[in-house]
């Protein structure tokens, strides 16, 4: 990174910092990459790759007909239907649940990669023109070489959940639209470098540490994928979307720093308020010391031993039954009674639990007591500034990862989820809290509605929520909190399918009638999709002379066929010869077909050249010639030249 780039940057998040309006920017051409041509991503995440299977109770299938449509297909309806163009597709970490390190319940809980459920779903996006982000939902598979080994086998092979050539192997030329994200959030608690004495000392310093440490690993992920001939985006993670050490208008410093020979990456920032990071933290004081200590309960935070405990008498809960000597337990709510009318109403604040009805009844409890981090004698809560500012810090961030690092911005996960103590309306990964809604909504405006625009895939609209009357859709279901935000639409393209012709050779363009003629053609994938099943058919005016059926043909494999056409029933003339690859569903491009225009002579007459009758082929392999002359057709597959 150059001086001037750096000074850019400053100078950027001063400017901005201080004109508090219009955010705005040019479009960097950092990487020598033209931001404003990004594929522009929105949609949802939460859905598991394992969700391609049928639910029985689901409506039909429209993409595989005969089935019930499976909870995956139903999220991508639905998505669609919103004006998304993006679905997130996890999959568990394969490593992790091999070694121990997986922190779901159980480890496998977003469900074990297969090869099948993954072309599964890309059947289902394909059918949607919708990109999928392929996400390794991991935490841990920084720790150490084995875990990182691990990692790179899974994606690159040899594997044995992936295969020979991994699941970028098997998939690279399957379908243009996927983005890679080689691994949802690194927990850089799990680093080596993060143990050393010097970090554990010095906890901001060592974010630097940290980040090059994990760029290390995305670097080497991207050059085996490359390697490979990989050309999708990827997706890297910044260190805070899991957890750092920073000041949030700091988080910046810890995107992953990357080199790509084919410029396609994306920089990623998880965007949630982390509720107990944001207010000073509450306990329940059972001793009655005004100390924290073992036998004491955390209600919002984790409270070290020993920490003074100061007391707020607008600290109540949630008054649960009649009883005069009702205390706070476990469970209860506790709200900030601004009003100290010991009845909930608007203007009070919400400090844990389910926010109860406007109305009910608050109870003090004088052993419930808080950590007065700013020593003013009052307990300090969140409110609806407190999301706001987050939302600017955090677009901050991002504007500035883009002016440093140069790429442009796809936030992979974002919501209203706020942790446990959070003081939710609605429960459960699908839930939210009224700041944390606020917080979501304004992200969502910033990345909306400033040029260029910033993509997104929330969180989490999907089955598997904990959220009452999530339903299919989590967050997406009638009436939760995705319902209730607003949020712009991302274009939708249909998927080009494309099978050129791209070369056409006779042996020669006069031939002598009963000669048996070899004619070349060369087929090339250049849409966005593999191809399977079609013909290639070869027809002399109007009578087909051959068709075979291609297979199978990956995104810019070139296909070499031949054809024999045998003359000796064929009239003296002059004809054209027709090529056609196709028609496949959804072409609309007229490159699949050529034509060449030949004659046929009396079998007696003299040939007009030499008459020495040798075949030639320019532009098709000796190999095929040979092979045909051997009596059978055959087929060569070749990657594009690179
Ligand atoms: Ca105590
Ligand atoms: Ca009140
Ligand atoms: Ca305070």
């Amino acid at each position: 990174m150059g001086r001037s780039r750096r000074s850019l940057a400053i100078f950027l998040l001063v400017s901005l910092a201080i004109s508090g309006v219009a955010l705005f920017f040019r479009s960097y051409q950092a990487h020598g990459l033209d931001l404003s041509s990004s594929p522009l991503l929105g949609g949802w995440g939460g859905v598991r790759l394992k969700d391609v299977s049928q639910n029985f109770t689901g409506p039909s299938s429209i993409v595989f007909p005969g089935e019930r449509a499976s909870n995956f297909e139903q999220i991508a309806i639905r998505e669609s239907q919103l004006g998304f163009n993006a679905i997130r597709a996890s999959f568990a970490p394969y490593c992790s649940v091999q070694y121990g390190l997986s922190n779901s319940s159980p480890p496998d809980f977003m469900g074990n990669y297969t090869q099948g459920e993954l072309a599964r779903a890309l059947s289902i996006v394909e059918y949607f023109n919708m990109w999928i982000i392929v996400d390794y939902h991991g935490y841990a598979e920084f720790t150490n070489s084995t875990m990182i080994n691990c990692w790179l086998s899974f994606w690159f092979g040899p594997n044995r959940a992936t295969g020979p050539t991994g699941v970028v192997g098997a998939f690279r030329d399957e379908y243009s639209r996927i983005v890679w994200e080689p691994l949802n959030e690194p927990d850089s608690g799990s680093f080596p470098v993060s143990t050393t004495p010097w970090c554990i000392q010095n906890p901001v310093q060592c974010e630097t540490n940290m980040t090059a440490y994990a760029s290390e690993q995305y670097q080497s992920w991207l050059n085996k994928d490359r390697r490979m001939g990989d050309t999708h985006w990827v997706v890297a993670q910044n260190l805070c979307s899991y957890a750092c050490d920073l000041d949030r208008t700091h988080a910046y410093l810890d995107y992953p720093k990357l080199n790509d020979t084919v410029q396609r990456v994306y920089e990623s920032l998880h965007t949630y308020v982390y509720y107990p990071k944001m207010v000073e933290h509450v306990a329940y004081d059972a001793n009655n010391n005004t100390k924290f200590e073992f036998g004491d309960t955390a209600i919002v935070g984790f409270i070290d031993d020993n920490t003074p405990l100061s007391s707020d008498s607008k600290l109540k809960f949630v008054n649960a039954t009649t009883k005069v000597g009702e205390t706070w337990s476990r469970g209860k709510a506790v709200i900030y009674d601004a009003n100290n009318d010991n009845i909930f109403d608007t203007g009070d604040i919400p400090v844990t639990g389910i926010v109860p009805p406007l109305g009910t009844l608050l109870k003090s409890d004088s052993l419930i007591r808080f950590v007065d981090s700013d020593a003013n004698g009052v307990w300090d809560g969140w409110n609806n500034s407190t999301g706001d500012t987050a939302a600017r810090q955090d677009y901050l961030n991002m504007l500035n990862e883009t002016s440093r690092l140069g790429w442009p911005v796809l936030n992979t996960e974002g919501g209203a989820f706020c942790g446990s103590m959070c003081p939710y309306v609605a429960p459960g990964a699908a839930g939210y809290s009224s700041v944390s809604l606020r917080y979501i909504q304004d992200i969502v405006s910033y990345e909306d509605s400033n040029i260029p625009r910033i993509g997104r895939l929330l969180w989490a609209a999907a089955s598997w929520t904990s959220t009452p009357n999530g339903g299919v859709y989590g967050a997406l279901n009638p009436g939760q909190w995705g319902t209730i935000i607003s949020s712009g639409t991302f274009t939708t393209i249909p998927i080009t399918h494309d099978v050129a012709v791209t070369s056409f050779d006779v042996s020669d363009t006069t031939i002598r009638a009963g000669a048996k003629v070899l004619v070349g053609v060369n087929v090339r994938n250049v849409g966005e999709i593999g191809e399977k099943d079609f013909n290639v058919t070869l027809s002399s005016n109007n009578t087909i002379i051959g068709e075979q059926t291609v297979a199978s043909l990956p995104v810019e494999a070139v296909l070499s066929l031949s054809f024999t056409w045998n003359t000796s029933q064929v009239r003296p003339g002059n004809y054209v010869l027709t090529v056609v690859a196709g028609p496949l569903k959804g072409q609309a491009i007229s490159d699949n077909s050529r034509t060449i225009g030949v004659s046929v002579i009396d079998g007696r007459q003299s040939l007009p050249s030499d008459g020495f009758a040798v075949l030639v082929l320019p532009s098709v392999s000796a190999a095929i010639i040979i092979a045909a002359f051997a009596g059978g057709l055959t087929m060569i597959l070749r990657r594009k030249a690179a």
